[in-house]
């Protein structure tokens, strides 16, 4: 779609939540491997900007839309009761009262304020990395009185990491654009260690650990930072809130923040867990969450971040073995480079277990 027709649709759009003025300028905000996300520049009737982000929603990923703004809704408003000296997410409304709209071609948008703020991707700023663990930390406290019953399971098995490796396997086995064989090796390794990854989720289901409230997708960059404190401002991207596994959370986390190089960086050889940007996590992350969590769950944080990055490489294999449907791929095989690389992660954090797990247990001694 050329940027005219672009800027058409989305003021289209933001009429429906009666924004008041016209549209100054927009840009895409491409972090995101599953929504389009847009911020938008309106000039006031008063000659004045104001920002907003508008998203439409992958409906192939998130097959039921209006069960996660719901969630949305019950989660924002619970959390903005706790910490009202911090900004946070605020949805608009149409004039229906709906919190999204459908466009001319049946898309699903949603519109939220701007919040001016740095997000980080990969920074070796240790700072920086103990607030995120913070930011998360937080966020899990805050809603561990919440009630999860309240929420939709908006993807049903999302952290099931049996249920993503049985599924992979039996693409393997169907291999229905012939891929199989450009991926033997990795196949191989995820078949050699399916059993230790999928070994929490089991015990998961079969009712053996907590159940909290969790976020499901906690990279970095989905928490903002005040420009000039760098300290953290709010948690964004809340479409998987559902009840889940803290540890899944943490280990989602690290697995982003610790990895020295990008998700997806095609030359493994700069692919490795960063020991002490772990730590510079775990601190504030532990600092946040201690005493709420089970010794249980925290003596099983390294085997929950081992299994979600063979889970994700899993994902990202199944992706490219099936025809990239679900991530958005970038050149053909990106799907492929994803889960190389989240293969030379794993390794590496099965390489540093011991120490990773001590770093654990001295980070919960701290009070
Ligand atoms: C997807 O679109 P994004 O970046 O928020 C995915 C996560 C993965 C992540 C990997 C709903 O998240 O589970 O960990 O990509 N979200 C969904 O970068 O599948
Ligand atoms: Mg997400």
């Amino acid at each position: 779609m050329n940027e005219f027709a672009m800027m058409q649709r989305l003021a289209g759009i933001g009429a429906q939540f009666r924004l008041p003025g016209e549209i100054y300028a927009f840009s895409v905000i491409k972090n995101g491997n599953i929504n389009a996300t847009y911020k938008v520049t309106y000039m006031n009737p008063d000659g004045t900007l104001k920002a907003y982000i508008f998203q439409r929603i992958n409906t192939y990923v998130f097959k039921k839309p209006v069960e996660i703004m719901e969630n949305i809704d019950r989660v924002t408003t619970h959390i903005r009761e706790k910490s009202k000296n911090r900004p946070s997410l605020h949805y608009h409304h149409t004039a229906d009262g709906l919190n999204y709209c459908y466009d001319s071609e049946n898309h699903f948008w949603r519109v939220m304020n701007y919040i001016d703020s740095v997000t980080f991707d990969t920074t070796d700023d240790l700072y920086v990395i103990a607030s995120t663990g913070e930011a998360f930390g937080l966020f899990v406290m805050q809603l561990s009185d919440f009630d999860g019953k309240l929420l939709h399971e908006t993807i049903p098995d999302f952290h099931n990491t049996g249920k993503r490796l049985d599924t992979l396997f039996m693409h393997e086995t169907e291999d229905p654009f012939g891929r199989v064989a450009d991926c033997a090796k990795e196949l191989e390794y995820i078949h050699s260690v399916s059993g230790i990854a999928r070994r929490l989720s089991d015990r998961f289901l079969a009712g053996e650990l907590p159940v909290r409230v969790t976020h499901n997708d906690t990279k970095s960059n989905n928490v903002l930072f005040d420009r000039d404190t760098k300290r953290p401002l709010v948690v964004i991207d809340l479409d998987t809130v559902m009840p889940g596994m803290a540890m899944y959370d943490f280990g989602d986390a690290v697995r982003f923040i610790a990895n020295t190089s990008a998700e997806d960086e095609p030359d493994t050889r700069r692919v490795f867990f960063d020991t002490a940007k772990f730590r510079a996590f775990c601190k504030g992350y532990i600092g946040q969450v201690n005493g709420s969590l089970t010794e249980e769950e925290i003596e099983n944080l390294v085997l929950a971040t081992f299994s979600i990055t063979i889970e994700l490489a899993s994902r990202f294999l199944d992706d490219y073995i099936t025809g990239d449907c679900y991530f958005k791929v970038n050149y053909p095989g990106h799907n492929l480079v994803r889960t190389r690389c989240q293969l030379a992660l794993a390794k590496d954090i099965m390489r540093k277990y011991d120490e990773l797990s001590w770093i654990v247990s001295e980070a919960a001694k701290i009070k």
